[in-house]
């Protein structure tokens, strides 16, 4: 039993006070937690409903597409297209922008994601995410172009991530700190538990895909090399490593204990400048840790201000505990 706030309960108390709010954001949070409920069923049911496994396709960055990119993707376009608050919709599984049906009426929002992150880890039974951006439409209740969508990540209104884990959380973002909800399955409704949620600015916690190592730039080398070292080397201290390859698990740890996140910029495809995505991945991630007190770089500039030009975009991603991301940026101004 629970007596706790709910989902609901707290966009609507935000809301008001919110001058002259429609009530338009709030039903699209609705219909967004309506989605991500869905794909919480259908990635706990995984192989009895048959989703687990990739499909022959590809998606616009290349990348195998499993079953479940596809259902999810599905998932939160039927949820989110009908209701009046949409001007388009873009994802990481869709080549271009999401035009909402002539039969539906539009809105003044845009509506960005990654419906399953960290997708590689559903047949192993590993956390995954859907995270998601909400961005105002510059001009409302007309069809949205591309150029719509490049918009820096200081313009969010909401950001926010589901994490399907050993139990299902929504964590999310509308610039007046950070809020963690977790699904009760039985009532069928998210419940206020982690309120006001904060980054350690320090950490002794560090996550990187080491495999990349011979591809990372010097300020990064020299980081990682540092913390290796330990109580022996310059930093004084010992540390430890984590690398979950699902992005929501690994901000999800740095927001409940601290610690650094990297995908760095590297030399592996000089194509991609890092591997994550900007408006889908970077962008709420970032909105989410600044939000909690932390910082989110590509190394060189903060994430937030940057201008995008494509919808499928990456970036160099540096985010997590305030004290220790500060060191590596010091180490990329030095060069
Ligand atoms: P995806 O959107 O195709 O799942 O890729 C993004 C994921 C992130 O969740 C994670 O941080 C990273 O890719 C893991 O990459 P790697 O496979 O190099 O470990
Ligand atoms: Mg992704």
């Amino acid at each position: 039993m629970h007596n706790g706030t709910t989902l609901t309960q707290f966009i609507i108390e935000e809301q008001r006070h919110i001058a002259n709010a429609t009530g338009d954001f709030t039903a699209l949070l609705n219909d967004l937690v309506t989605a991500i409920k869905v794909i919480s069923n259908a990635v706990n049911k995984g192989a009895l409903i048959g989703v687990m496994g990739a499909l022959d396709s590809q998606n616009v960055q290349g990348e195998t597409q499993k079953k479940l990119d596809v259902i999810t993707n599905e998932i939160m376009i039927r949820t989110n297209e009908w209701a009046g608050h949409l001007a388009g919709m873009a994802s990481e599984e869709m080549d271009e922008v999401y035009a909402i049906p002539n039969k539906y009426p539009l809105g003044k929002y845009l509506l960005v994601f990654d419906p399953l992150d960290g997708s590689s880890n559903v047949d192993i039974n590993i956390s995954v995410g859907t995270i998601f951006s909400i961005l105002r439409a510059p001009v409302g209740n007309r069809a949205a172009s591309m150029e719509d969508f490049l918009q820096p990540g200081v313009k969010q209104v909401c950001a926010g991530y589901a994490l399907y884990g050993s139990s299902t959380m929504l964590v999310l973002t509308t610039g007046h700190g950070v809020n963690g909800f977790t699904l009760d399955r039985e009532v069928g409704e998210f419940i206020l538990t982690h309120p006001d949620m904060k980054i350690p600015a320090d950490t002794k916690e560090f996550a990187i895909n080491a495999s990349n190592q011979r591809f990372w730039e010097p300020p990064v080398q020299r980081y990682v090399e540092e913390c290796l070292q330990g109580k022996e080397g310059p930093r004084g201290r010992d540390f430890n490593m984590r690398w979950v390859a699902s992005m929501v698990a690994e901000v999800h740890r740095i927001l409940t204990r601290g610690g650094i996140f990297m995908y760095p910029r590297d030399t592996k495809d000089p194509a991609k400048p890092g591997k994550l995505r900007l408006l889908y991945e970077a962008n709420p991630m970032s909105f989410i840790v600044e939000q909690a007190g932390g910082v989110s770089s590509t190394g060189y500039e903060r994430i937030l201000d940057m201008q995008p030009e494509g919808l499928h975009q990456r970036v160099p991603v540096i985010l997590g505990s305030k004290n220790e991301v500060e060191v590596v940026l010091g180490y990329h101004r030095e060069g």
